[in-house]
């Protein structure tokens, strides 16, 4: 996750039943966050976030992290579609911080 309101990779395709050990890094200098969620649920959560820019989650679909800190998320895709994922840092969503990962 970068300054410039990117994820990179921002698609990632993996195969129906497959868990994934996602490793996230933040190599800005401000507070990055991945959440996976459906399309709906990132844009409601994003415009949440505006209102309560200091909200904390311990959710397992999250992880936050400070400039230069690592974590992870561990997520069985059990269904094929897409899962959208997203930074909700205020406005990054906006500035178009978000990815997709293609399950099929
Ligand atoms: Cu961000």
């Amino acid at each position: 996750m970068s300054d410039a309101m990117r994820f990179a990779p921002s698609e990632i395709r993996v195969r129906k039943g497959e868990t994934i050990r996602f490793v996230v890094t933040n190599v800005g200098k401000i507070r990055h966050e991945m959440v996976l969620g459906t399309a709906d649920d990132l844009r409601k959560h994003a415009e949440l976030m505006k209102k309560y820019p200091d909200m904390h989650h311990e959710d397992p679909n999250h992880v936050s992290l400070d400039p230069g800190k690592s974590g992870e998320i561990v997520w069985q895709f059990t269904e094929s579609g897409v899962v959208e994922f997203a930074c909700l840092q205020p406005g990054h969503f906006d500035a178009g911080m978000k990815g997709r990962i293609v399950v099929r």
